[in-house]
């Protein structure tokens, strides 16, 4: 077994998946998956954080479009923790653009365009990527620590 058990990462629903009612069928693959729930949370991201969150992407022509686009409905940050979270999710939803996506991929069955493409995740290859988003999105205590498994009335 590998070593990257209690990983977390950051994941993110973004509004045009919100608005399409597709908040659970995301929960639910990223929960089939085997990963665990340990922060979520519902809001429209205020415009500062949302620059911060997508710094990284501030001199792209895209930026400001991108920045009113997460800004414009509801959003689900989250936080997902398992083993080699990052790389799974990240696996799991596909590439950014739906047309690269392959089917059975996040993205891949549902993205609609480059802008609208259902969900964010933490970036696997930028190493503090996971620290900086949860830092951004979450405080420490809406972070919940629990054995998924310890229940006596689950057989
Ligand atoms: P995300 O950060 O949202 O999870 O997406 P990603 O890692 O797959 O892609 P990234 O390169 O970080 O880009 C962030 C978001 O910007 C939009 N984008 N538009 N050429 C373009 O017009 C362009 N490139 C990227 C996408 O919505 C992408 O999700
Ligand atoms: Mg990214």
């Amino acid at each position: 077994m590998s070593d990257g058990g209690h990983e977390r990462t950051f994941v993110m629903i973004k509004p045009d998946a919100f608005g399409r009612g597709l908040v659970g069928e995301v929960i639910s693959r990223l929960e089939e998956r085997g990963l665990k729930l340990v922060g979520i949370k519902v809001e429209t991201m205020p415009r500062e954080r949302a620059e911060e969150h997508y710094g990284e992407h501030e001199d792209k022509p895209f930026y400001d479009d991108l920045v009113d686009f997460i800004t414009s409905g509801p959003v689900v940050p989250m936080v997902w923790e398992g083993q080699d979270a990052t790389r799974q999710v990240r696996q799991m939803i596909g590439e950014t653009d739906p047309l690269e996506a392959q089917p059975g991929t996040i993205r891949g069955d549902f993205a609609l365009d480059l802008g609208r493409n259902v969900v964010h995740a933490a970036d696997h290859e930028d190493e503090g990527a996971n620290e900086r988003e949860i830092g951004i999105h979450f405080d420490d205590d809406e972070l919940i620590d629990y054995d998924q498994h310890d229940a006596e009335w689950l057989y």
